[in-house]
């Protein structure tokens, strides 16, 4: 008897190619190991059997010791603007030139299986497969990091991951380790402030910037440098959602951000950003009322305004998630001629770091080789064999200066890499610069530059962090900390934390220093009016209103939207008119989390039959609670009275279909008053 299921195969009646061992050998048979006898034992002779399994064993890979949890994309960078009198880099001075390149976004505290929408930073990094060698610009979603040096981050990484005698918290800032390294670490103050703000709770990576932190410089065909830094701009612009909406996330759809980056580069939505840089030079930077090398500080647009100068979009879902997605090595240290580092010691930590990570994870220092790593323009050197060498050089000559092979490859002074002549001066040592010591001063242009909706929001979020902390001297240095930065936010957490007192601040490093708020730091004011992009979910029961749900449906769609019909049965629903209409998600699977806007549309029959339904109830109480518009015909508006809410301004009439669709490009800040205590 052969395997269940091969009759299956034979019928599917394609022409496939033939099954083989890694060593081309044919197999008769993939259901059934060798057997001695019909019931066994199994023979050891079985290389089928063994090769196999043994392959199956060496599946895994060590997975990214930070940013494991992520997803990427193929695409291509497009430059508008030339950077030529700033730099020789073809890939910034080749106007409407494409440069492939991949993209891969990540959370940076949870494992490879961890879910998509906890509070964390989101890793944002771009391999740009240039015509003069790849150029990786390995970034974050938040222009700003927790520490000022590299020997911190080890430290800084063990205290947010799980604590290591008990294995838990999964990916979460939210337990005692993180939070007593950051009360003993006031530099991160500017970054905690970005972590506790709605950035780290994105909507879509397709709705998130990138930012590549440090300055970098920009070098010229004089030798000329300029400062840098590299900003990308979602064209969908920012949007996140609310904590509870996040959470409630984590259990519909642990691949929240990855289904959605799928769903709409394979659906040809193809996202975009545009690249910004500020450009500075040395004095500039000398006139700065902080340290551009502290990678804890940014520079406010205001002061650099930001140019833009090309597009990138992301076209081509990988074929393979292992092949690409996991065995991208990205490093700081992959730069083209024209550009260059700067002394920012967090960057220069970094240039070490990846490539040692890449060896430890990939396993070879052949890992250049692999197809997702490999430049895209000709590459040649004398370094050879190693593991899992996969070139086959030709010729004698391994080494440099030779006269034995004419084709031997040799340095290019003039198109070579050059590094920037900088001058350095002073003493050696284990320091850290003066110009470094202001931790509080731009957490608190961050924090005074946000609306209200969104300062309440960070508030919050330090309670709800804080309140997972069991050690309450920590709680209270870091509302110490906060004192610093504003009494206001000092005291509502103090407050949502249950203080009788506020606690003392401990001593600053340096006094606060007055700076412009900066309206370009909030989210708030960078969300796109528009349903681009975003996804309407319409919740229909047999009788529903067949003409209703199609005007919203259509409606929707030519805003821009994807549309998708929640019935109770995946089968669907008949409708009003007989017709049968399928649904893309079963009711108590696909909660109204899912959706930027909701549309119910219900028979009396439809609407008392779900108003017993918790997951009904809840779909309409989460579409308001996550201050999303709601469009409700007679049956739905009973659904929502069953759930015991009162209308609003993002409440309308399934009728008032063009109403609906304005109201639904954005979200109902003032409804939170409404339906949530705030700090
Ligand atoms: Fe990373 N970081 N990092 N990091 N980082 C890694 O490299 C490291 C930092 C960032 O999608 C690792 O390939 C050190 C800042 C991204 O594959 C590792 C320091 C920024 C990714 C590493 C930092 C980042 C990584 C782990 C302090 C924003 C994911 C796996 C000096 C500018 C890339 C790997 C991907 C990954 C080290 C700080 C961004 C261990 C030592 C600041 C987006 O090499």
């Amino acid at each position: 008897m052969r395997g269940t299921g091969d009759e299956l195969h034979q019928q599917a009646g394609n022409s496939h190619p033939q099954l083989t061992t890694n060593q081309g050998a044919v197999l008769s048979d993939n259901q059934n190991s060798l057997k001695a006898a019909v019931r066994g034992p199994v023979l050891l002779e079985d290389f089928i059997l063994r090769e196999k399994i043994t392959h199956f064993d060496h599946e895994r890979i060590p997975e990214r010791i930070v940013h494991a949890r992520g997803s990427a994309a193929h695409g291509y960078f497009e430059l508008t603007s030339s950077l030529s009198s700033y730099t020789t880099a073809k890939v910034l001075t080749e106007v409407g030139v494409r440069t492939p390149l991949f993209t891969r976004f990540s959370t940076v505290a949870g494992g490879a299986g961890s879910v998509d929408t906890p509070r964390d930073v989101r890793g944002f990094a771009v391999k740009l497969y240039t015509k003069e060698g790849n150029w990786d610009l390995v970034g974050n979603n938040i222009p700003v990091f927790f520490i000022q040096d590299a020997i911190k981050f080890p430290d800084l990484i063990h205290a947010v991951k799980m604590e290591p005698d008990r294995g838990f918290p999964q990916a979460a800032t939210a337990h005692d380790t993180f939070w007593d390294f950051i009360s003993l670490t006031p530099e991160s103050m500017h970054m905690i402030m970005w972590a506790m703000s709605d950035r780290t709770i994105p909507r879509s990576l397709r709705m998130i910037e990138g930012f590549g932190i440090h300055s970098f410089r920009l070098v010229n065909a004089k030798g000329n440098s300029t400062f840098v830094k590299f900003h990308w701009r979602p064209k969908l612009g920012l949007q996140s959602t609310v904590w509870d909406e996040a959470v409630k996330l984590a259990g519909a759809d642990p691949d929240f951000h990855r289904r959605d980056l799928f769903e709409a580069i394979t659906s040809g939505n193809f996202p975009e950003w545009e690249l910004g840089v500020q450009l500075f030079t040395e004095e500039q930077a000398d006139r700065f009322p902080f340290d551009h090398l502290d990678a804890t500080k940014l520079i406010p647009e205001e002061l650099v305004p930001l140019k833009i100068i090309g597009r990138m979009v992301l076209d081509r879902w990988p074929d393979n998630f292992f092949a690409e997605t996991e065995q991208v090595a990205f490093c700081p240290s992959h730069l083209v001629p024209g550009i260059d580092f700067s002394n920012d010691p967090l960057l220069q930590g970094r240039l070490f770091s990846y490539l040692d990570t890449q060896l430890s994870r990939l396993g070879s220092p052949n890992f250049h080789q692999l197809p997702i790593n490999a430049p895209k323009c000709p590459f040649a050197n004398q370094q050879r064999d190693g593991h899992m060498q996969h070139q086959v050089p030709k010729g004698r000559v391994a080494y440099e200066p030779s006269s034995l092979q004419g084709d031997s490859p040799r340095e290019d002074a003039r198109a070579g890499f050059h590094s920037f002549a900088a001058e350095e001066t002073g003493a050696r040592g284990r320091v850290r610069a003066e110009s470094f010591a202001d931790h509080y001063s731009q957490a608190r242009l961050f924090y005074t530059s946000q609306t209200a909706f969104e300062q309440a929001h960070m508030a919050s979020a330090l309670v709800f962090e804080l309140s997972k902390v069991d050690t309450l001297a920590i709680r209270e240095l870091i509302v110490g900390h906060l004192r610093h930065i504003d009494e206001d936010l000092a005291n509502r957490v103090a407050d949502g934390l249950g203080f009788e007192q506020k606690p003392e601040a401990p001593p600053a490093s340096a006094p606060l220093v007055k700076m412009k708020v900066s309206p370009a730091l909030q989210i708030i004011g960078k969300m796109k009016s528009t349903l681009e992009g975003r996804a309407v979910g319409i919740l229909i029961n047999d009788g529903s209103d067949a003409k209703a749900i199609n005007r919203l449906a259509k409606a929707a769609r030519s805003a821009g939207a994807t549309v998708k019909i929640v019935a109770p049965k995946v089968g669907g629903a008949t409708l009003s008119d007989g017709t049968k209409l399928p649904a893309d998600g079963q009711l108590a699977g696909t909660p109204s989390v899912n959706f930027d806007a909701v549309a119910i549309v219900l028979s009396a029959e439809g609407a008392a039959q779900l108003s017993g339904e918790a997951a009904a109830i809840q779909f309409v109480q989460d579409a308001f609670g996550h201050l999303k518009a709601l469009a409700l015909d007679d049956g739905g508006r009973s659904l929502f009275d069953a759930a015991g809410l009162k209308a609003d301004e993002g409440v309308f009439a399934a009728k008032a279909v063009d109403d609906f669709i304005e109201g639904a490009k954005g979200r109902y800040f003032e409804r939170e008053a409404a339906v949530r205590i705030l700090a």
